[in-house]
């Protein structure tokens, strides 16, 4: 097999004082933090669409990135050139994972029987390829929102006839995803949500929708697929609204159908920010619910509405979420860079130090989370804010849910008005938390 990407080496991790561009500053795959390896922490994956597929077109201008590895788009060849570049590059990085849509894979054919030929083909290809390597599938999904069959949407298409072609999708993608061992399957709700409510029946759309899911679920468990489903919010874009907005709105909704012992989030950083909470936030309500199954590793860009899909260089957000991945007790899914170069970063070079940027800034993040973790200082404050109801009868009532309203209401009027709930301390912890991630200056 020829070398795709010649004078581009494997990856090392070289240490914090190494200027080279094409090694490791913070990724030691072996080190050990808080009892597990960071390869164990951070199970990184390599998105098939952004970096095997995109080339850097938008709505301005074409392509900037040769995305061809010596073969014609559109074409089988084509397909398989992208999963041995595709495994050149994991191979190179040291990147144990890939997610894919059932397009990105294989060009769509004229017909479902034959796009799902050429998918059992790519497979067989894949398989043979995964022999003897540590790469494995962390997910796999259907793209159901590029051809314009769903540009009402999938589940919640206004036609029957969509609503079946995106049942055959899933079902030919949960296969694929099945045969790949696959953690891991993905909904994001690319075009269900609406553009107009004069034209939208909300209630009948989200009804349908669930049953997709459920019916998903079904096949799924039918065909041995043991893992999670995922659904991975997102507030808006392409559609002025989505259905699955954030993680708080796609849990509730998740628990009405009663869809919430097979699913799990996937939560994108720039999809929360679209939603106007941070990583963070979303990260949290999952982790609280039991929910945080798996991550799409990116970052967005403030000053712009939509999903930029940067690599992950911001350190703060990193620490923040390897701080919510620890507390959660990890992922059972892994940290997907749903990431692309920004256009003029177009050379191959390009693609390899995106993934060195994004895989040290997790590294930093996680070393600084476990740091943040064993100083101690914020959870003991958080801790002790709410040491109150610990330290009251009455609170420990109240936590244990047997308090009454009266009850509460005769303690209030017997210690008259309450003294001061306590500072905040928003600036001391902000403080503590620069002081852990930059230490002596
Ligand atoms: C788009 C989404 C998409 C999903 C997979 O904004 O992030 O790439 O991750 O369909
Ligand atoms: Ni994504
Ligand atoms: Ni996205």
């Amino acid at each position: 097999m020829a070398e795709i990407f010649q004078n581009l080496p494997k990856v090392k991790y070289e240490g914090a004082d190494s200027k080279n561009p094409l090694a490791f500053k913070y990724y030691d795959p072996d080190r050990v933090i808080l009892g597990k390896t960071m390869r164990e922490h951070l199970p990184f994956a390599m998105a098939w669409w952004h970096n095997l597929c995109a080339s850097g077109s938008d709505m301005f201008g074409a392509g900037t990135s040769d995305k061809r590895f010596g073969a014609e788009p559109g074409t089988m060849e084509h397909a398989k050139a992208k999963v041995d570049a595709g495994f050149e590059f994991m191979q190179k990085l040291g990147i144990e994972y890939f997610c894919f849509h059932d397009i990105d894979l294989v060009p769509e054919a004229a017909t479902i029987q034959e796009t799902n030929a050429r998918l059992d083909e790519i497979t067989d290809y894949i398989l043979e390829k995964m022999k003897g390597t540590q790469i494995k599938c962390l997910w796999g999904t259907a793209n159901m929102f590029s051809n314009p069959r769903f540009m009402n949407g999938a589940g919640s298409s206004n036609s029957v006839d969509v609503f079946c072609h995106a049942a055959a999708q899933i079902k030919k993608a949960l296969d694929c995803t099945v045969k790949l061992g696959g953690r891991g399957y993905v909904f994001w709700g690319g075009r269900e949500g609406y553009e107009t409510l004069l034209n939208t029946d909300v209630k009948f759309e989200q009804e349908n929708i669930a049953q997709l899911m459920k019916m998903a679920v079904s096949y799924g468990r039918s065909i041995g697929f043991t893992g999670d489903f995922y659904i991975e919010p997102k507030p808006k874009e392409p559609m002025k609204h989505q259905y699955d907005f954030d993680a708080s709105t796609a849990i509730g909704f998740l628990r009405q159908y009663g869809l919430d012992k097979d699913f799990k989030m996937n939560i994108e950083a720039n999809h929360a920010t679209l939603a106007g909470h941070s990583f963070q936030h979303d990260l949290r309500i999952s982790a609280i619910n039991g929910m945080l199954g798996s991550v799409d590793a990116n970052q967005g860009d403030l000053l712009l509405g939509w999903d930029t899909d940067e690599f992950p260089f911001d350190v703060y957000e990193t620490t923040l979420c390897m701080y919510e991945i620890l507390k959660a007790g990890g992922l059972t899914g892994g940290l997907n860079f749903d990431a692309k170069n920004r256009r003029p970063s177009n050379t191959h070079e390009d693609m390899f130090q995106a993934f060195v940027l994004g895989m040290d800034s997790f590294a930093l993040g996680l070393i600084k989370a476990a740091a943040l973790i064993e100083d101690g200082r914020i959870d003991n404050f958080v801790k002790e804010r709410y040491a109150s109801y610990e330290g009251s009868d009455i609170g420990k009532k109240i936590r244990a849910g047997s308090a009454t309203l009266a009850e509460c209401a005769a303690i209030a009027a017997q210690n008259g008005a309450p003294a001061s709930p306590g500072s905040g301390k928003q600036e001391y912890l902000e403080a503590v938390m620069n002081q852990i991630l930059f230490g002596r200056a």
